[in-house]
């Protein structure tokens, strides 16, 4: 085949362009190379099933997460304790066998004592007063308490005030409460709690109650509208009380041997996503409190309204006296947040 001048010069020009490309594209290979890259999975394990508020709170930090880093770093949620009940998720979390965990602070204070501050019953003034402690420098404090024990704070969601409640018979008095076994997470400060309003204390992991208070080993537990309802616990103990004993914040830490591989910049990208997922969490609980109400009212609980709560926080003195000098000096600091 012959060709013409014009059409070899235009073949020349066409294999060199195709070499330059090659090798241009050799240099991209050995640089960044950003679309090979494989993405850091990390995994967040939460009890709560996936329609509920904290778990939804999960999700939009690891997607802020996700979106705040193009897609580097995937949080994996784990809702419905699919990675197991929270002590033990806690411990994994201590040994870097799982990555985040959202949980409440009450079974997290039997790893870092100075946590039980969070639990004391009748604490703070109102949810208000809770955010403020949790958000100011006594939250960032607790947050820099937890690293000794390896474990890195994130972030905050709500937790609502929690009630008893029991299936043998109406509470509107602490007096009611004598002799009832009541089911309290694995924590020694819920057991003092439960014990000196005259209560036997059974401690459990949450997914067993259920089979607890339907089998009779236990008579109660105590719990938020939104636990109380998600568990469907309303229908095996229909006494529910409205004494709000406790408000224990929900917390999401992350695993000081996962989160140290990553750079400071994406440690501080993370911290700053589970702050930024509060007000959705907030917003999300306020709705689902409603809800759950509505629907706990309507399976025929009987409701108990406390308006005079002094004889209860009465009984919580001796509980208070307990507490170490460290407790009694952050006690005194959360009265004091305006
Ligand atoms: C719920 C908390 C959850 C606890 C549970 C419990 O959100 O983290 O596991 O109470 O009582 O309100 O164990």
């Amino acid at each position: 085949m012959k060709l013409s001048k014009f059409a070899l010069a235009a073949l020349a020009t066409l294999t060199l362009a195709t070499f330059a490309f090659a090798e241009g594209q050799k240099d991209a290979g050995s640089a960044a190379a950003p679309a090979a890259v494989k993405p850091i999975v990390l995994r967040l394990a939460e009890t709560h099933p996936v329609d509920y508020p904290t778990t939804k709170g999960d999700m939009k930090f690891a997607e802020l997460v996700k979106e705040r880093t193009g897609g580097r770093i995937v949080i994996e949620v784990y809702p419905g304790s699919q990675l197991g009940q929270e002590k033990a998720v806690i411990e994994q979390v201590q040994f870097g066998a799982i990555d985040f965990t959202r949980v409440s602070v009450s079974p997290l204070a039997a790893f870092v004592k100075l946590f039980d501050t969070l639990q004391l019953p009748y604490l703070y003034r109102s949810e208000d007063h809770m955010w403020k402690v949790l958000l100011g420098p006594i939250g960032k404090e607790l947050f820099a308490s937890l690293e000794p024990a390896n474990f890195i704070g994130i972030g905050w969601f709500e937790p609502g005030a929690r009630n008893f409640y029991n299936s043998k018979r109406p509470v509107s008095k602490p007096e009611d409460l004598a002799g009832l076994k009541i089911r309290v997470q694995e924590s020694e400060l819920m057991v003092g709690l439960v014990s000196a309003f005259g209560a036997v204390a059974t401690p459990m992991p949450y997914g067993e109650v259920y089979s607890g208070l339907q089998t009779g080993v236990i008579d109660g537990a105590e719990n938020n509208w939104p636990s109380y309802e998600s568990t469907s616990h309303f229908e095996v103990a229909k006494y529910y009380t409205l004494d709000e004993h406790t408000r224990v914040p929900e917390i999401i830490i992350g695993s000081k041997i996962s989160l140290q591989k990553l750079s400071a910049e994406d440690q501080a990208i993370i911290k700053q996503a589970a702050l930024d997922a509060i007000p959705y969490q907030r917003q999300l609980w306020a709705e689902r409190e409603k809800a759950s109400e509505a629907k706990v009212r309507a399976g025929g609980s009987i409701i108990t309204k406390i308006d005079d709560k002094a004889p209860w926080q009465a009984r919580m003195q001796v509980l208070y006296a307990k507490q170490s000098n460290e407790i009694q000096a952050l006690i005194k600091r959360i009265n004091e947040v305006k």
